[in-house]
């Protein structure tokens, strides 16, 4: 055996290369030096600090930009692989379609999801009640979820990505026997139709 060993690695490593197959390769020559990453993940979110925008506050994942290590700190919605879900309702003038200025704080949360995730596409559904006349709900919250979807697309979120569509009446989630369900049923839905 030779004693030198830069030799006797260089030795090794020639021999495993030209007849691979008869020697055992399963042990290190001496001296040679191993290349040791260390990989650090100090939140412990499973993104390395290397990539980890956040490196000290775990991701939240969630399925909303789950890959760049941060959490998201949404307040007025909450945003799975379906849904962008409003946490609060969309105001509107009573039988009209402009928006309140309370709920654009919550359309700005939409947009700013839209921003964060550039290749996400929407579909805005407009529901009301079943007060008043079918044909009258129908053009009301088409008319309702059209503001939304400007009042959206004026946030520098391409028209392309988003699709307005009211439903009317024709998809309650609850009675509309009472007050209670009735306002459950006036709503609108942020699905995610493409990322
Ligand atoms: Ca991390
Ligand atoms: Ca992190
Ligand atoms: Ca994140």
């Amino acid at each position: 055996m030779n004693k030198n060993p830069i030799i006797g690695a260089v030795l090794v490593g020639v021999l495993v290369v030209v007849s691979a197959a008869f020697f055992s390769c399963g042990t290190t020559p001496p001296n040679t030096p191993v290349t040791q990453t260390v990989v650090v993940d100090v939140d412990n979110d499973g993104i390395i600090d290397t990539i980890d925008k956040c490196p000290s506050d775990p991701e939240d994942l969630d399925g909303d930009m789950d890959e760049d290590g941060c959490p998201e700190d949404r307040k007025l919605v909450t945003v799975n692989q379906y849904e962008i879900i409003l946490n609060e309702k969309v105001y509107f003038d009573t039988n009209k379609t402009r928006v309140l200025e309370r709920s654009e704080p919550l359309l700005k949360e939409v947009a700013q999801v839209l921003l964060d995730n550039p290749s996400i596409r929407i579909r805005i559904e407009g529901h009301t009640d079943s007060e008043g006349g079918e044909a009258f709900n129908l053009k009301l919250s088409q008319g309702r979820t059209d503001s939304v979807l400007q009042f959206i697309a004026a946030q520098g979120i391409g028209s392309g990505r988003l699709e307005a569509v009211g439903f009317g009446e024709e998809r309650p989630i609850d009675t509309n026997a009472t007050e209670e369900g009735r306002s459950r049923n006036r709503r609108v839905e942020i699905h995610i139709i493409g990322r």
